[in-house]
């Protein structure tokens, strides 16, 4: 079976990219330059009219958005945990993949790519602010669930969960949030980076967990 996954460094299609890597799945990484707007080219629109990463490409059929790309995955690997078997527990972990793509995820974007939803450079700043706030109250909910990590979110197995987690922690630190603010948090994503097909898949992408800098004094 020829698996394709279209993604880019550090994006969003890192949960997906985890997930293949965990199941040891035979598939091609297909690296997407955001900053050259390859994901704006006709032949990628085809694919995704969103112009987003992930895209899946299986046998030349296409799969887009992040929680159906995971739940695909994890039909085909079912005991991995990739998510959980239990219908109420994985139904409980497709609502909390489902809450950070649809509410975290989104007000991200508006901290990190404001220009897309308002011009004015005064309402641009406002709503900067205003979001960056929101994503640290939700960074915050987030740092509540890691307490009960044994080890993993869900459990004793890594899951999609985990790495969603690690994605929008990671974020963090390009809205300005200081990791050290939210330590519980900091440090259990920089221990699910440690498992190896995490590791992998991080070398892969080649990025730093931390983004945050520091503003000059
Ligand atoms: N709801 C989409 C969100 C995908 C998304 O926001 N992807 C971002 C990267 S994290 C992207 O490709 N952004 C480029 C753009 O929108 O121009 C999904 O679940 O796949």
């Amino acid at each position: 079976m020829t698996i394709r996954l279209h993604y880019a460094p550090g994006a969003c299609s890192f949960v997906p990219h985890v997930g293949l890597e965990l199941a040891g799945e035979a598939f091609e990484p297909v690296l997407v330059k955001l900053h050259k707007g390859e994901h704006q080219t006709p032949e990628y629109l085809a694919m995704n009219p969103d112009g987003q990463v992930p895209v899946l490409q299986v046998e030349g059929r296409t799969l887009t958005q992040i929680v159906a790309i995971c739940d695909w995955i994890a039909a085909r690997h079912p005991g991995l945990g990739l998510l959980p078997a239990d219908p109420w527990a994985r139904a409980q972990t497709l609502s909390l993949l489902a809450w950070i793509n649809n509410t975290v995820h989104p007000t991200f974007a508006q901290v990190f790519l404001t220009k897309k939803f308002v011009d004015d450079p005064g309402a641009q700043a406002l709503l900067r602010a205003s979001a960056t706030e929101r994503y640290r109250a939700q960074l915050e909910r987030i740092q509540g669930w890691v307490g009960c990590a044994q080890p993993f979110l869900n459990g004793e197995q890594p899951s999609f969960l985990d790495a969603y987690v690690l994605t929008v922690q990671r974020w963090g630190g390009y809205a300005g949030i200081d990791p050290a603010t939210m330590p519980a948090l900091r440090d259990y994503v920089a221990r699910f980076a440690q498992h190896p097909a995490v590791a992998a898949v991080i070398a892969r992408e080649r990025f730093e967990l931390n983004t945050y800098k520091p503003a000059a004094a």
